[in-house]
């Protein structure tokens, strides 16, 4: 079985070590996002893609989502005495190693791809994990700060303003001339099956539909695409992914959600079985949906998640 899946960083990783232990035997691909990438100090850093390779190749800072286990910040520390920032965005120094790496091997002229191959050699994540585009795309938000209409990268969007005043528009700088990298029309081509994992439908998912291609060759592929919900009873499960709901004017519910994407898009929806009341609309929607639960406790609970997914594609398939 050939599975593809639309992944940005701690919600698609998370639901991807469910779906590899629920079919060990299945060759998945992960489309990975890069629109949260940022520069820092020189080097490159691809804060999603990361996220997938170290929480799949058990790396991952459990606790936080995101960044390595096992942390120091002699670098960052050392950086700060000599007044070089941002101070905001905490980069560690076994993840730093990482963007050395990164940095050095893009600048030898090596595409984004090769370079997250090359990662992935050491952390051996068990799926093969694509960024969604070789080109330069950055996901810039615009906002009002000390009242003016500003357009701020992303990360410093969500890292130092945590989302504290209202997104107007998100932007993914440069998606309209990316080209998606090279193994992705393939992956979808081939698939079996598509899945949106519960990441962020405008920063993660939608960012990936945004580069020119994607979304034709997952319509064209005739296969089953099933979507999960990251949104449970009015609210993100984690962070803030209603600011952005809010910025492209989709309400923070399960059913809107599915509706943004589309019946043109989605054929099939969970949502978590306390929003069960919303199944109705959503098959009205002529999205087929179903409600189970979507926590994702552990391992297990995610393995359940995934076989849902997959049974609710062979359902509409
Ligand atoms: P990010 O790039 O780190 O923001 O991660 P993603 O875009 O992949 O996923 C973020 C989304 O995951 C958030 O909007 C959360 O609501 C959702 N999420 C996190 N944990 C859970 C969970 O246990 N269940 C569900 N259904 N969604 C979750
Ligand atoms: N998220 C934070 O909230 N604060 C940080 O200092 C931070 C650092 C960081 C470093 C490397 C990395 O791969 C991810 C990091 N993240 C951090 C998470 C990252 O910003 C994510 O893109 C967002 O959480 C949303 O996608
Ligand atoms: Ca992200």
């Amino acid at each position: 079985q050939r599975i593809v899946v639309l992944a940005g960083g701690v919600g698609g990783a998370r639901f991807l070590r469910g779906l590899r232990s629920a079919v060990p035997e299945a060759e998945i691909t992960v489309i990975g996002n890069t629109g949260d990438d940022i520069h820092l100090f020189g080097l490159k850093v691809c804060p999603d893609l990361d996220t997938v390779m170290y929480t799949l190749g058990g790396g991952i800072n459990e606790a936080q989502g995101w960044g390595r286990a096992d942390e120091s910040f002699t670098v960052k520390e050392e950086l700060a005495a000599y007044g070089v920032g941002p101070e905001w965005f905490g980069l560690g120094d076994r993840d730093f190693a990482t963007h050395i790496v990164r940095t050095q091997m893009l600048a030898a002229g090596y595409p984004l791809s090769e370079v997250t191959e090359a990662l992935c050699a050491r952390w051996r994540p068990g799926v093969r994990l694509l960024p969604m585009t070789d080109d330069r795309v950055e996901t810039h938000v615009a906002v009002d700060l000390d009242g003016e209409r500003k357009a701020v990268h992303f990360q410093e969007y969500w890292v130092r303003l945590r989302a504290s005043v209202d997104a107007h528009a998100v932007v993914p700088v440069g998606a309209e001339q990316a080209t998606p990298a090279p193994g992705v029309l393939d992956a979808i081509a081939a698939a079996d099956v598509v899945l949106f994992p519960p990441s962020n439908p405008v920063v993660s998912v939608g960012t990936i539909l945004a580069v020119p291609g994607v979304r034709e060759a997952i319509a064209e592929a005739g296969v089953p695409v099933i979507g999960l919900s990251p949104i449970v009873g009015d609210a993100p499960v984690h962070g803030m992914a209603d600011k952005m709901l809010a910025a492209i004017g989709v309400r923070s519910t399960a059913a809107a959600v599915a509706q943004h994407y589309g019946s043109g898009l989605l054929d099939g929806w969970l949502v978590d079985t306390t929003d069960a009341a919303t199944v109705r609309e959503v098959e009205e929607a002529g999205i087929r949906c179903v409600a189970v639960p979507l926590m994702m406790t552990s391992e297990e609970a995610t393995a359940r998640m995934a076989d849902e997914a997959l049974a609710l594609a062979a359902e509409v398939g």
